[in-house]
Order: structure tokens, then C-alpha cells, then sequence
């Protein structure tokens, strides 16, 4: 029997990565913002993560680490290609970010998420004391805390969308609509990264179920259902101290030097997925070479594209596009050994990246719909010196918060282009004034504020400042 928790979070991923030492399998945490965020308040209620650890087949036993207990609940492969990547990844994801990909309906990954959501349900019903809080993460788990709340009437539950939430008119596309939103409203608190986004919930409620709002606040079944925006951010002091490690200051440099010390680098970090808009920036680059704006060598780009959902059909057909278009530039722009696009398919470290960041004199973030990118926060994080400018895209929620960014619309090919010029133009004395203001912003608007925020508004004490402090 799994031992029980006044505070449980409920995620598609544990927070965990499996290593195998001397042929025994072995768990180490991996390193996460939500984890470190959660962290603190986990560990003072001797909190327990529900969550898939990976793999498929039988989960492995719940065991405890650094002071969290962590409770594996298994997925098989018929269950990881239906409901992860069918119905989560295939339908809900392109769903909520605008319909950039045409989102695939099918009943049986209906079905597959269903019982998934029940069996994530049913772990945290067993897991959580008498009236603990319950904080269940994310798109891949919305039926949760209506499953949750008809088990166990006396739990507070809290539920934190960190995908964008889409307007009526695309969410009624979707074919089991009103069991998702049914399945939100079991929360008490249904937090979106941005103000429309709640806004959208909020008269999707009226508008679906015909339920009665004031403000954020929805009336069901005589309960209070709270909605509201909570950006989530990055480890802020975490962030600029890798950075100043003369270590990472150091390898930025020799990445400099490696891409033969050029007077503009500039940067895209993506999870290789459609809706970060790594095409459109490729396209911008390759027109400003072709227009004789920027030149190689003096100018070049690295794009890093995480490899991400590989066996989903929409991101096999991107990584042709993208690596096609690679392929282009550096076959029309190259010379021998110097390439114009540097493409890395592949993983960092945060040490690495943080190099990267503190290498690159421009990074675009240039999603279509993102809901937060905190991409784009870790780079300005990373720049002590004050020195780099940030091309960010309209439609990443991050552009809320960091407006001294160069923005753009990325359905707009010459407004981002244009948007990389003066980027690349701008004074040094001006990117150390806009860096300022947004630094400032990310000191005081961390990972750890967001996930007080959201406990607060969830009705949860306050945490001690020490994290691991014995009751
Ligand atoms: P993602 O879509 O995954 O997150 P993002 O917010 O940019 O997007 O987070 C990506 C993270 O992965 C960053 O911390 C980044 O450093 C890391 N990363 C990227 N490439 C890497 C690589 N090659 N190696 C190692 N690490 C890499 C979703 C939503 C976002 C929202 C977050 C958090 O889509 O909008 O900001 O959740 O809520």
C-alpha cells in the first residue's frame, strides 16, 4: 500500500529518469521548472508525483526520492500510442495551438485516454489523505479532476493547462467537448499561462453548458470553480548563475570560435514541433542572404531542434520540411566548412544550452501559438553581460511579459524578417536597456513565485522557506 500525502501532483511525466548502474535499474530525479517549482511544497507534505515513468508494460514499484514519493502508473503500448500520442499529441495538441496542423479525431484514442485519465484518477484517490490538495498538470490529463472529485468529494484539486487554450469556435471542433470541459470544472481552480486563455474557458462554460460566471468564477453544481492566469517561469537565480560559471562563459566563447568567430550568431532552441515556427525563421534567414542583407560567414545561424514525438506522423512530415530546408540554404548560401544553418537534432545539457545563450547575439523564438516559451526567458536569464537581443513571436504567451523583445507576427515573413534586422542593427546601448528591464522582470517573476500563486489563489498554506524542514 502506497503511503499517503496531504499534497499530490498528478503529471503525464514523473519527474524522474531511469539509468541503469551495474546492470541494475536505477532512478535518478531529472532536473525540470515544474519540479524544482514544486519541490519546497512537496517535500514539506512529504508529497507524492503520480506520473508515467517511461516505457511500457508494468510500472515499477513507488519508491521515494529526495524526499518525494514517487508513484509510477504504468501505460501499455497500445495505451502510449492511443492516448499519448493519438489523442494527446495528435488531437488535442494542433487543437489547442490554432489548428497550425489539422488535429486527427479518432474514437479509439478517445477511449484510450479515457481509461488512462481513470487510472491516473484512480492513483491519486488512493495516494491523498482526507481533504489533501491535489494539483493535476496539463492537456494529457483533463478528465482528471471531474474522475478525481466523484471518488473523493473532500480533496482540493487544482488543475494548470500549460498549453494555450483555444478560442470556442476551435474547441468545438473537438468531438467529446463537453466531457473535457466537464472534466476541467471538477477543479476548484483551473489555472491557463494566459488572461484570454482563461477568458476563453470561462465563456466556453456559458457558452457549452449554459453554466452562470461572475468574473472568473463559474457556478457548477453549487460549487465555485475559479479560473485564472498563472505565467509560468523559469529557476530566474538558477539560470543566470550557470551562465556566470566561468565554465559556461568559457565553452561560449569556444562555440564562437567553432563557428569561426562570425560577427552575428544567431540562435533557435526548439522542440522540433510545428508549432514553434523553426520553417518561417529558416525561410527569413534565407531570404535576408538571398536579398544580400546578411552574409555568410559573417552571419550565422544554430538551430537546435529537440527530437520530440517521432512516431507522430505530423512531426515525421516537419523534420523532412525542416531539414529540406537546411538542406537549401546551406547548398545555395555554404562555403566548404562554413556552413550557413548549423542544425543540431539533438539533446543538451542546461549547461550547454546555457553557452549557447550566452554565444548567441541573436535568439528567435518565433512559435505560431506557444503557450508560455520559456526558451525565451532562459536566454534573457543567461545574459549577464546585458549583451544579445530576443526576436520573440506575438503568439508566444512569454510576449505578454517581455515587451522589450523584438516582436513579430510569424504569419508575417517581411515583419519577421525585419524584426531580425533590427535585431542584428540595434546599438549595443539599446539591448542593454531593454535586457535590463526584461531581467528585472524574471528576478522577481520565477518559477517558484508562479507556484505560490497558484497554491494561494488553490487555498494552500504557505510553504516554509526551508524546504526540507521535519513536522
Ligand atoms: P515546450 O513546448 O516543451 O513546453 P518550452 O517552454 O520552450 O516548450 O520548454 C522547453 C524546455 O526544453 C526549455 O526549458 C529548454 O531549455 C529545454 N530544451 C529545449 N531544447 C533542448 C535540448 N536540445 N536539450 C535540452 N533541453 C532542451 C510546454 C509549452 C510551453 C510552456 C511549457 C511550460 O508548450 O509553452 O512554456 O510547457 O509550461
Amino acid at each position: 500500500m502506497a503511503e499517503r500525502s496531504s499534497f499530490v501532483v498528478v503529471a503525464n511525466r514523473l519527474p524522474v529518469d531511469e539509468v541503469i548502474v551495474d546492470g541494475e535499474r536505477q532512478w535518478r530525479p531529472s532536473p525540470g521548472g515544474l519540479v524544482t517549482a514544486l519541490h519546497p511544497v512537496l517535500t514539506q507534505h512529504r508529497g507524492t508525483w503520480i506520473g508515467w515513468a517511461g516505457g511500457d508494460g508494468e510500472a515499477p514499484e513507488p519508491f521515494e526520492l529526495e524526499g518525494i514519493n514517487i508513484h509510477p502508473v504504468p501505460l501499455s503500448a497500445e495505451e502510449l500510442e492511443r492516448y499519448y500520442e493519438g489523442q494527446s499529441n495528435a488531437t488535442i495538441w494542433p487543437l489547442y495551438h490554432d489548428a497550425v496542423e489539422t488535429p486527427v479525431y479518432k474514437r479509439r484514442w478517445r477511449e484510450a485516454y479515457r481509461m488512462v485519465n481513470q487510472r491516473f484518477a484512480q492513483a491519486a484517490a488512493e495516494v491523498a489523505e482526507e481533504g489533501a490538495t491535489v494539483w493535476v498538470q496539463d492537456y494529457q490529463l483533463q478528465l482528471v479532476p471531474a474522475m478525481l472529485r466523484e471518488m473523493r468529494p473532500d480533496l482540493r484539486i487544482g488543475f494548470f493547462l500549460h498549453i494555450p487554450f483555444p478560442p470556442i469556435e476551435l474547441f468545438m471542433q473537438m468531438p467529446f467537448r463537453a466531457e473535457i470541459l466537464r472534466g476541467l470544472l471538477g477543479a476548484d481552480l483551473v489555472g491557463f499561462q494566459q488572461r484570454l486563455a482563461a477568458q476563453n474557458f470561462v465563456r466556453l462554460a456559458r457558452h457549452l453548458l449554459g453554466l452562470r460566471y461572475e468574473g472568473q468564477s463559474i457556478q457548477v453544481d453549487g460549487r465555485k470553480v475559479k479560473a485564472g492566469a498563472f505565467p509560468i517561469s523559469i529557476d530566474t537565480a538558477d539560470m543566470e548563475r550557470m551562465a556566470a560559471d566561468p565554465k559556461v562563459q568559457a565553452r561560449a566563447k569556444e562555440i564562437r570560435a567553432e563557428l569561426g568567430d562570425p560577427e552575428t550568431v544567431i540562435l533557435g532552441v526548439d522542440r522540433l514541433d510545428y508549432t514553434k515556427g523553426i520553417e518561417l525563421r529558416l525561410k527569413a534567414f534565407r531570404e535576408l542572404l538571398a536579398d544580400g542583407k546578411l552574409k555568410v560567414p559573417d552571419a550565422v545561424m544554430v538551430q537546435v531542434a529537440t527530437p520530440s514525438r517521432e512516431r507522430v506522423e505530423h512531426y515525421q512530415t516537419l523534420r523532412v520540411k525542416v531539414e529540406r530546408e537546411v538542406g537549401r540554404i546551406n547548398g545555395e548560401f555554404g562555403k566548404v566548412g562554413m556552413p550557413a544553418v548549423h542544425y543540431l537534432h539533438q539533446s543538451y545539457s542546461k549547461q550547454e544550452l546555457a553557452a549557447m545563450y550566452v554565444a548567441a547575439d541573436v535568439m528567435m523564438v518565433t512559435p505560431l501559438r506557444d503557450g508560455m516559451n520559456l526558451v525565451a526567458k532562459e536566454y534573457v536569464a543567461c545574459r549577464s553581460d546585458r549583451g544579445g537581443a530576443l526576436v520573440l513571436s506575438e503568439f508566444a504567451g512569454a510576449a505578454t511579459e517581455l515587451r522589450q523583445s523584438f516582436l513579430c507576427n510569424p504569419h508575417d515573413p517581411d515583419g519577421v524578417k525585419d524584426a531580425l534586422l533590427r535585431a542584428v542593427a540595434a546599438e549595443p546601448a539599446e539591448l542593454k536597456r531593454r535586457m535590463r528591464v526584461m531581467q528585472r522582470h524574471l528576478r522577481t517573476h520565477d518559477v517558484a513565485e508562479w507556484a505560490r500563486s497558484f497554491l494561494n489563489e488553490l487555498g494552500v498554506p504557505e510553504t516554509d522557506a526551508a524546504p526540507d524542514s521535519e513536522e
